[in-house]
């Protein structure tokens, strides 16, 4: 590896100029004046560390923690959708198939306003704002996202669950057509649909949120367009992606990972660095895009904002 010791006149250059345009600076610099020559190589690069145009309208994070995001590429590239295949790096040339028009919300059970609602509808409805957060898959890798989209609970307020309410079930699309893994039946990667849930304290959290888009466009489809949950707290496998139906519940969900291994899956997945998967240790993660590995942080960092909600729970015995 090439290993340039900085002068101290360039450390601060990331300081002063924005992200974006320090990367294509140092992409400039990278291709060096060779290929300065083949100048299509450089717009095909640039096109590539392009971010996306900035087509919503948020209310924007401060960012207090001062995260650094992972680029737009690696976060629409390494994705985990177990509808269109099992393989992460596969799934971006194949989520075109998802068909995203005229998505409907089904939104019932234990609410006062049950709804069948267009998305566009919802939309109108809620305020968008931005989130940066850190994710963190279960298998160790993990990633800062600028996510855009609504918090669950101004969903929540609209719909007004009754007072039986206790657990909220999310389920995702089952269509075919859109889904290719959806075909192949019982040999399908897991049984669909795709189910997740919280418990309304959870949900009411002012992290739990809808994401709609990220980096200010509207959601890639390999990331769970049209809309996903995100829930930062816990393991990236609650995040469920391409929602069609919420329903307020009495009972806990059987959500698909506990489903498909009890074991080793259970309904909380919170981030927990002191409770070891059976198969691997949770006490680092790589963030993608880096060679070294970081420690897990409890919640994912976010003790202080839900620690609350797991007060006298064996946090070993609810994984
Ligand atoms: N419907 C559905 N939602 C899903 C999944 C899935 O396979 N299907 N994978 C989950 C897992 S394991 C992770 S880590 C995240 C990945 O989100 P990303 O591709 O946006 O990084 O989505 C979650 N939501
Ligand atoms: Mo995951």
């Amino acid at each position: 590896m090439n290993i340039i010791r900085k002068k101290s006149w360039q450390i601060s250059e990331n300081l002063v100029t924005s992200k974006e345009l320090f990367e294509k600076r140092r992409s400039f610099i990278k291709l060096g004046a060779a290929s300065l020559v083949a100048s299509g190589a450089i717009m095909q690069l640039l096109a590539k560390e392009n971010l996306p145009n900035i087509t919503l309208d948020f209310i924007k994070d401060e960012n207090k923690n001062a995260l650094k995001l992972n680029t737009y590429e690696q976060i629409t590239s390494h994705n985990n959708f177990y509808e269109f295949t099992t393989k992460q790096s596969a799934v971006k040339d194949m989520a075109h198939t998802l068909k995203t028009d005229n998505w409907k919300i089904q939104i019932d059970g234990l609410v006062e306003n049950p709804m069948k609602i267009d998305l566009d509808d919802l939309k109108k409805m809620l305020t968008l704002e931005e989130r940066i957060y850190r994710f963190r898959c279960v298998e160790g890798w993990s990633m800062v996202v600028p996510w855009n989209g609504y918090t669950l609970s101004s969903l929540i307020k609209k719909v007004k669950p009754l007072s039986s309410a206790k657990y909220i079930r999310f389920e995702t699309l089952v269509d075919t057509t859109s889904f290719p893994d959806q075909k192949r039946g019982a040999f399908g990667a897991v049984e669909y649909p795709y189910v997740e849930g919280l418990r309304i304290d959870e949900a009411m959290n002012d992290l739990s949120f809808l994401a709609i888009g990220l980096y200010g466009d509207l959601m890639p489809k390999q990331n769970g367009a049209p809309i996903r949950l995100v829930v930062p707290w816990k393991y990236g496998f609650k995040s469920i992606k391409s929602i069609v139906k919420i329903s307020f519940v009495e009972k806990e969900p059987l959500n698909t990972w506990q489903k498909e291994n009890a074991d080793e899956y259970g309904f909380y997945a919170n981030v927990n660095p002191n409770v070891d998967h059976p198969r691997w240790s949770q006490k680092k993660e790589r963030v993608l895009g880096s060679f070294t590995k970081q420690n897990t942080l409890m919640f994912n960092g976010y003790e202080k904002e839900v620690s609350g909600l797991y007060v006298g729970m064996d946090l070993t015995k609810f994984i």
